[in-house]
C-alpha cells in the first residue's frame, strides 16, 4: 500500500478523528467517477455531493460506492448508534451502519481518504484498500459559535456546517444572544430583531436569522446529521433585550446600545412583573422553531445577580424549555458554582470573566435530571458540579484553556484573547474529558464542545484561521478512545489534510507545530 508523505511525517490513510480500527489492504480503488447507492435519494445524493468535493465525478457507469443499512457493522459486538463500516476493495466501495448517520460517517472517512491521497494539486482520485470499523466515543461532538459580537450570517453558517460535519461532529451551538446583538427573529417578540438585531462590537454591523433562514439552515445541518442547538443567554448578556424592552429595567427606561466586550453587567429582574412572560414568550417560540431536542439558556457570568434569584431563573427556565418539550442546556453556573456581588465586583475589575467562587458547598442543587451543563472554566471547586451529576445532569466539556478557540495561539498570534490561556494545537489535543472534573464519573460526561467566541473575529476567514486546525483536535478528542490518542500520529494527519484546506481556500493557522 502506498503512503502520503508530507514534510516529516508519512501518513497512510490520514483519517482525523482517528478511527477505532483500520486495517489497510493492497492496492487502491480508482474513484474519478462514483455511482452512489443508498437506501434513499437524499442520502444518494448527498454522499455524492461530499465525494465529489474531493474530486470525484458522479456518473451512472462509475464505481459502485453502495450504502447499506446494517446492524452488525461497526466494532465487534458494539451497539453504538452512529457505528459504521467502510470498506475499500477492488470491485467497489462498501458502506454498511445500522443508522443514516453512521452511513455518512462511512461517507466522511471515504472522502478524507481521497483527500489523502490527491493533496492540494489533483493528485489521483483515488482510495486506498482499507477496512474501517469504527464509533465515537461520546454522543455530544460539537462547536459553539458566538453569531453575536460579530455577526455571521446563513452562508458562513452553512460553510461552519461542513466543516463540523467533515469532522463527524453533530452539534452546532449558535449563540443567539448577548449585549451586542440579538439574532434570531421571535414572532412574538419582534422588536428583539427590530431594535436590537443591528449592532455588533466595535461599530461592526450586525444581522439576524428570520425564522425562516432559522428553519432552512436547521435543515441544511438535519440533512448532515447535525443537530442545531440555540441559546438565548439569561438572565445576563441580556443588553439586547433590555435594550429592545424597556419594561426588562427596574427604571422602565430601554438600556443604550453597547457594543464593548465587557462581560457580565447586565441582568434581568425576576421581580419584574415583565420578565417572565418575556421568558415564557422568547423561550416557548425558540422551543417551537427548534428542530432539535435541545434548547441553551446561558446562565453564565451574571456577576451583578445575588445566588438566590440567580437560582430562581435556573429553575424557571427549566421548566418552561422543560414544558416546551426540549432538553435545557445551560453553562455551567447553573449547575451551582455560586454568584456574589463582592467577588462580581472584583471580577469586573479584573477584566476577567469567570465565576466566583462558590460561597458554601452546600448550596441547592438546581438542576433537572437531564439537563445538560456545559462546563467551561476550570478555576471554581468541582464539588457542586459533582452534586448535580448525582442529581442526573450531563456534561459537555468545553474547557476555556483547552477548547475555546477564541484563545490566541501564541502571545503574538494577531486574533483572540488569552484570558484563559495561550492555546496551541497540542493544548487543544492534550486533554481527556473523562478526567476533567475531578471525582465526575465518566458516565456524566455527555460529551465535548469546542466553542469561539467573535468579539475579535470579524470574517469567515477570520474564523476559521481560530477553528483549523484545533477543531480537528477537539474533535479526535471526542470521537477517539482515549488510548488512541497520538500527538506524532495527529500531527501527520493535519500536514495531509491541510492539502484539501489549501485547495478549498479554508483559511487555517499554519502553526509551527506541524511540518505543513
Ligand atoms: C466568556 S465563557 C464568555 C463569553 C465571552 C468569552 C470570551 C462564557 C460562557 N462566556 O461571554 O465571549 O468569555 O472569551
Amino acid at each position: 500500500m502506498t503512503t502520503v508523505s508530507s514534510g516529516a511525517a508519512v501518513v497512510a490513510d490520514a483519517v482525523i478523528p482517528a478511527p477505532v480500527e483500520l486495517e489497510p489492504g493492497e492496492g487502491a480503488l480508482d474513484l474519478t467517477t462514483v455511482t452512489v447507492v443508498a437506501p434513499d435519494a437524499a442520502t444518494a445524493r448527498l454522499a455524492g455531493e461530499l465525494l465529489a468535493g474531493a474530486g470525484a465525478t458522479v456518473a451512472e457507469d462509475g464505481t459502485p460506492v453502495t450504502l447499506v443499512a446494517d446492524a452488525a457493522a461497526g466494532p465487534e459486538g458494539s451497539g453504538n448508534p452512529e457505528r459504521y463500516t467502510l470498506t475499500v476493495a477492488a470491485d467497489g466501495v462498501t458502506v454498511a451502519a445500522p443508522e443514516r448517520l453512521g452511513l455518512l460517517h462511512g461517507v466522511r472517512t471515504l472522502r478524507q481518504l481521497v483527500n489523502a491521497r490527491r493533496g492540494e494539486t489533483g493528485g489521483p482520485v483515488e482510495a486506498g484498500a482499507v477496512v474501517v470499523r469504527d464509533e465515537p466515543r461520546y454522543p455530544w461532538r460539537g462547536l459553539s459559535l458566538d453569531v453575536v459580537r460579530h455577526w455571521f450570517g446563513p452562508a458562513d453558517l452553512r460553510a461552519v456546517v461542513d466543516l463540523v460535519g467533515s469532522y463527524k461532529m453533530n452539534r452546532l451551538h449558535l449563540h443567539l444572544s448577548d449585549d451586542q446583538g440579538w439574532r434570531l427573529e421571535i414572532p412574538s417578540r419582534p422588536a428583539l430583531t427590530e431594535r436590537s438585531s443591528q449592532g455588533a462590537v466595535s461599530g461592526a454591523s450586525g444581522g439576524y436569522l428570520t425564522a425562516d433562514e432559522y428553519r432552512e439552515l436547521q435543515e441544511y445541518a438535519a440533512e448532515r446529521e447535525i443537530v442545531i442547538v440555540p441559546e438565548i443567554d439569561v438572565p445576563g448578556h441580556v443588553n439586547a433585550a433590555t435594550h429592545a424592552y424597556g419594561e426588562l429595567t427596574p427604571s422602565g427606561e430601554a438600556t443604550d446600545t453597547y457594543d464593548g466586550i465587557e462581560v457580565g453587567f447586565s441582568r434581568l429582574h425576576l421581580d419584574l412583573p415583565a420578565t417572565e412572560p418575556f421568558l415564557r414568550d422568547v423561550f416557548t417560540d425558540v422551543a417551537r422553531m427548534t428542530l432539535g431536542p435541545w434548547v441553551h439558556f446561558g446562565g453564565d457570568e451574571v456577576l451583578v445577580m445575588g445566588a438566590e434569584e440567580f437560582g430562581r431563573f435556573v429553575v424557571l427556565c427549566q421548566e418552561i424549555i422543560t414544558g416546551a418539550g426540549k432538553v435545557p442546556v445551560a453553562w455551567q453556573e447553573a449547575g451551582g458554582s455560586a454568584h456574589g456581588d463582592q467577588a462580581a465586583v472584583a471580577a469586573l475589575a479584573d477584566g476577567a470573566p469567570g465565576v466566583p467562587e462558590p460561597a458554601a458547598d452546600e448550596g441547592p442543587v438546581l438542576v433537572e435530571p437531564g439537563t445538560v451543563l456545559q462546563y467551561w472554566d476550570t478555576r471554581p471547586d468541582p464539588a457542586p458540579f459533582l452534586r448535580a451529576a448525582e442529581a442526573g445532569a450531563r456534561f459537555v466539556m468545553s474547557p476555556a484553556d483547552k477548547a475555546y478557540l477564541d484563545m490566541k495561539y501564541t502571545p503574538e498570534h494577531p486574533l483572540g484573547q488569552q484570558w484563559a490561556a495561550f492555546v496551541e494545537l497540542r493544548d487543544s489535543y492534550d486533554w481527556d474529558p473523562a478526567t476533567l472534573i475531578e471525582g465526575l464519573p465518566e458516565a456524566a460526561v455527555e460529551g465535548v464542545s469546542a466553542a469561539v467566541w467573535t468579539e475579535t473575529l470579524v470574517s469567515r476567514a477570520d474564523l476559521f484561521s481560530m477553528l483549523l486546525p484545533r477543531l480537528a483536535a477537539v474533535a479526535e478528542i471526542a470521537w477517539s478512545r482515549a488510548d488512541a490518542k497520538d500527538w506524532e500520529s495527529f500531527r501527520g494527519r493535519v500536514a495531509v489534510e491541510a492539502a484539501a484546506w489549501r485547495r478549498d481556500g479554508a483559511s487555517y493557522h499554519p502553526t509551527p507545530q506541524i511540518d505543513w
